[in-house]
């Protein structure tokens, strides 16, 4: 490690004084003006965990459903996942780290995690389509070069598609061409091949609306599109030509006003749906005849991709031990239907999709979603060999249904001051400030079906409150009074919390 000269670039990309960050639920998250040491320290970081694990790590440049000013940076380890736990808490020591500390912390965790210094590093990155990513890109490759790392920089991806291209190149490409071509081509093969067995057909089938975010989402289906041949056909909206990112549009926009998206007509049928601002997170919805609006939500996703997978199983004749994993944000009736209707175990996680994928890798088939659209489905190695045998060797009708699970493996593509709230049972109980709970316990009380619990979000300034009754009408009075409670136990500050 060459001390000297990772002093000389760390001065600049100098960090502002006092300033002190956490690595949250999906990494670093603040002002973009905030987080140029950040992006080269965690450019540092990566090559040591490149070093560490003899395989190529990437860094995702984004801070996906929040403002357009803000932005963020997370960290893919070799199998596409979230960064280990371990390594977030080096993460969060290393970006707080004043400049005259920066030395030992580096040789801390080099000692402590065993890093070969002489073995080589790859890194990949990608970014989003925020105006102040593509400098904080540049400061990453900064750290990566001094501390003598290679790079490959894929400039603007979604972060599925960064998670996809370290997964490939760590499995030599095994898994998929780690390039643009390589990921459109495989994700669109499962999907004409699917769309091909479906029993329903028709152009109605065939059209989606997609609400864009005003982000990075736009770009990349554009280029995607002409890969779905006849299988699909979508019309853009919010495609960045003109509004601001995910402002009023987006699927977080979309979950937390249940209404659609500005800039998108929707006639009666029609069918929709919405990414967030890096297109990690899908929402469906349409309006009925009546002019209704539908969402069908992360708890209706895991619901519906569960019972197909259930009776593709059936069909081939193979039981297997399918689980649903859900956050304290699924929707009480979602869980009770999975348990009781669909006989699909449930387990609750805390939010982050780090945590649902840890969970939903303990079944041979884990189908995880938040409820604000984040989540997949995974397979067990041995799982998905025995359905890939079962597709060469079963007779027809049952070979028709194996080659269906084969393709839906293909395109899941399956590689996760407010502080004063602490939470415990995954998420679901306050444990401080005294007494939240009890108030939370004796608001719930006065409605029927109800529920409602209160966390600091890991992405945002904030506190989130999340409430369910039998009627929206008493669904929004008890998040109105658990909002209260919250601004009184915990030392609210600005105006109180309002009605709607
Ligand atoms: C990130 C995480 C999600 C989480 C969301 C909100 O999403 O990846 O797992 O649900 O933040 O987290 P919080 O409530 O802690 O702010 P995204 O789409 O912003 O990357």
């Amino acid at each position: 490690m060459d001390l000297g000269a990772i002093t000389k670039y760390s001065a600049l990309h100098a960090k502002p004084n006092g300033l002190i960050l956490q690595y949250g639920t999906a990494g670093f998250r603040t002002k973009a003006e905030h987080l140029d040491h950040v992006m080269f320290r965690m450019g540092l970081l990566a090559v040591l965990r490149s070093k560490q694990t003899k395989s190529t790590i990437g860094v995702m440049v984004t801070a996906s459903h929040n403002p357009e000013e803000d932005n963020g940076v997370k960290l893919v380890d070799p199998l596409g996942e979230m960064l280990a736990p371990s390594w977030e808490e080096h993460a969060t020591c290393l970006a707080n780290a004043e400049e005259q500390d920066m030395q030992r912390v580096l040789i801390d965790i080099s000692e402590k995690e065993a890093v070969n210094l002489q073995q080589d590093a790859f890194v990949v990155i990608g970014r989003d389509t925020r105006p102040s990513s593509e400098k904080l890109s540049q400061s990453v490759i900064d750290g990566v070069t001094v501390l003598g790392g290679q790079f490959h920089d894929y400039g603007l991806l979604t972060t599925p598609q960064l998670h996809y291209m370290v997964y490939c190149r760590n499995t030599g490409g095994r898994y998929g061409k780690a390039t643009i071509e390589g990921y459109y081509q495989k994700l669109s093969k499962a999907f004409v091949e699917l769309t091909k067995q479906a029993s329903c057909s028709g152009d109605e089938y065939r059209s989606l609306k997609v609400d864009c975010a005003n982000g990075i989402g736009a770009l990349k289906l554009r280029e995607m599109e002409h890969y779905f041949s006849q299988g699909l056909s979508v019309q853009l909206f919010n495609d960045g030509s003109k509004g601001k990112l995910n402002h009023l549009c987006g699927a977080d926009f979309v979950k937390s006003h249940q209404k659609p998206p500005q800039g998108m007509e929707i006639k009666s049928n029609e069918r929709c749906c919405s990414f967030d601002g890096d297109a990690d997170r899908i929402v469906y919805y349409y309006h009925d005849a009546d002019g209704h609006f539908h969402l069908i939500d992360g708890d209706k996703i895991a619901t519906l991709i569960s019972s197909f997978l259930k009776e593709l199983l059936v069909e081939i004749g193979e039981s297997l031990n399918i689980g649903v994993v859900q956050t304290a944000y699924a929707n009480g009736s979602s869980t009770r239907y999975l348990e009781e209707v669909m006989k699909v175990p449930v387990y609750c996680t805390k939010t982050g999709v780090k945590h649902l994928h840890h969970k939903a890798q303990e079944f041979d088939i884990g189908v995880y979603f938040e409820a604000n659209g984040h989540g997949t489905a995974l397979f067990s190695t041995a799982v998905e060999m025995k359905i890939k045998q079962s597709a060469e060797q079963l007779e027809d009708k049952k070979r028709k249904a194996a080659k269906m699970l084969e393709n839906i493996i293909d395109l899941f593509n399956q590689v996760a001051d407010r502080r004063v709230i602490s939470t415990t049972n995954a998420e679901r109980q306050a444990v401080t400030p005294p007494g939240l709970q009890e108030a939370i316990n004796d608001l719930v009380k006065k409605y029927k079906l109800s529920r409602a619990f209160v966390r600091p979000s890991g992405t945002e300034d904030v506190v989130r409150v999340y409430a369910e009754a039998d009627s929206q009408e008493s669904a929004d009075h008890l998040a109105h009074e658990v909002s209260l409670a919250v601004f009184q136990l915990a030392g609210g500050i600005g105006e109180r919390p309002q009605p709607g």
